[in-house]
């Protein structure tokens, strides 16, 4: 009997010196040294680590973000059997980070140690030439038209407007007097390299001279004068213009109503069917836009504009395309909103025209100098613009333009006295972190 409660004490022992054995911590995996990538290009890495005894495999994440607040598709915890594995599909010229934990069947080490790089830059892509089937275009001004800005338009764009040179108080300073000299230069300029020219722009409330403000004659006589300098103009450039913004920014803000401007005062709201007319009277194939900024952020605004285009349309007035400024911040307004503003054009067969693009990366003055977080939010903001255009259909093409070459040449700069950085070379002509995200998102259609 002894024997047996021995035996059963003795079994017990051993059951419970197995069980603890059973429950005891497998051995641990020890982090990976996460190593350089190689062969990092425009679009992938070799992303390479040190191997860890008895580890079966490892875990590799990858993300745009240092803390890994997110992941590159595919890649959390991504279950590799080798000591490196091909990252593949990222975009170009952007910071990546990656870390990785070894694994066994029974366990898993703490993360490695995370290493971080960057794509390579796309080379040799010029912005117009990444474009497809419509130009990209930038602003001048007759005294900027040689060295490095001559060069510039010339490798990297193919179209252009003036910055303020082609507007009725230059071209027509006096009654009778029409000064063509900067006109002329920089149409012949564009016509010399190979350039677009798109005409900016007739009508504006806010470059019309004082004699025409003051205009002395009846109405009848305004309304003549305004004929003729339309057919003027537009007939002088006829086979080097091949689009015209007739009337630039006819609605107001905010109300939608007519901005009382002297032509609405002079010839009532008909003075923009009217100009579309002896527009094309002058030039049966030039492309006519109506042009105006917060189209995509006044809805207001936005529905008025639509709603005379419609009347324009319904009453066969030679409208071709629609003008969207775009003076934009690299956060405002949203993607949907610009999405929905720009399909409006779509459902209307009209030419979308991106007609003075520039993206302010300080728009509330919270920065004496570029951050690199603040850059890389205005290059994202660049890319999702060229990304929307390139995805229109090729019948409402017509051309991306960027109001201004570089950051110190800027109109903001003035206008809200402090400052920005809006454009995509720096005041050194250097590519900045827009132009990378501006040309990604040319190359993403
Ligand atoms: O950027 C232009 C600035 O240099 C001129 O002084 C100004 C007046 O001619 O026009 C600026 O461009 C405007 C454009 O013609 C129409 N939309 C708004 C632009 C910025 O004011």
């Amino acid at each position: 009997m002894k024997l047996i409660i021995k035996s059963i004490a003795f079994i017990a022992l051993l059951h419970i010196v197995s069980c603890g054995k059973k429950e005891e911590p497998a051995p641990s995996l020890s982090a990976p040294l996460a190593l350089n990538p190689s062969g990092i290009t425009q679009n992938s890495f070799l992303a390479k680590w040190v191997r860890v005894s008895n580890a079966e495999s490892y875990l590799l994440d990858v993300s745009a973000n240092r803390d890994f607040s997110s992941f590159v598709d595919g890649y959390q915890s991504l279950a590799v059997n080798g000591v490196d594995h091909e990252v593949m599909d990222l975009e170009a010229n952007t910071a990546y980070h990656y870390r990785l934990r070894a694994k066994s069947s029974s366990a898993e080490s703490s993360n490695s140690n995370v290493v971080s790089l960057t794509t390579l830059i796309p080379e040799g892509i010029p912005l117009k030439d990444a474009a497809k089937n419509f130009y990209i275009g930038n602003i001048v001004q007759s005294n900027r038209l040689t060295g490095k800005h001559q060069e510039i338009l010339g490798s990297e764009f193919s179209s252009i407007s003036a910055e303020y040179e082609m507007k009725m108080n230059i071209m027509y300073p006096n009654e009778g007097a029409y000064n063509w000299t900067a006109a002329d230069a920089i149409v012949n300029f564009a016509h010399d390299n190979g350039l677009n020219m798109h005409g900016h722009a007739l009508i504006w409330h806010n470059a019309t001279p004082d004699w025409v403000e003051n205009y002395a004659g009846t109405d009848a006589e305004f309304e003549a004068m305004i004929e003729d300098y339309i057919k003027t103009v537009v007939d002088r450039y006829k086979d080097k213009v091949s689009s015209w913004d007739v009337v630039n920014e006819a609605i107001l803000d905010g109300s939608g109503d007519y901005r009382n401007s002297v032509f609405y005062q002079r010839m009532g709201k008909d003075y923009i069917t009217k100009c579309f007319q002896w527009a094309r009277e002058a030039d049966p194939d030039v492309v006519l836009f109506y042009n105006d900024y917060s189209i995509c952020s006044d809805a207001t605004k936005q529905s008025a504009i639509f709603t005379m285009i419609d009347e324009l349309q319904n009453n066969s007035v030679p409208i071709d395309g629609l003008g969207y400024q775009l003076h934009i911040s690299y956060n405002y307004p949203s993607r949907d909103d610009i999405v929905s503003a720009v399909n409006k054009s779509v459902d209307r067969n009209l030419k979308v025209h991106f007609s003075e693009l520039d993206i302010r990366a300080n728009p509330n003055n919270d920065l004496s100098s570029l951050t690199q977080s603040r850059s890389l939010a205005q290059k994202d903001k660049f890319k999702e613009l060229a990304e929307i255009y390139s995805a229109l259909p090729d019948d409402n093409k017509y051309a991306l333009t960027l109001w201004g070459l570089k950051d110190d040449e800027s109109w903001l700069l003035d206008f809200h006295g402090h400052i920005d950085w809006p454009l995509l070379y720096d005041a050194s002509f250097n590519e900045k972190d827009a132009y990378y995200g501006f040309l990604e998102g040319l190359m993403k259609n």
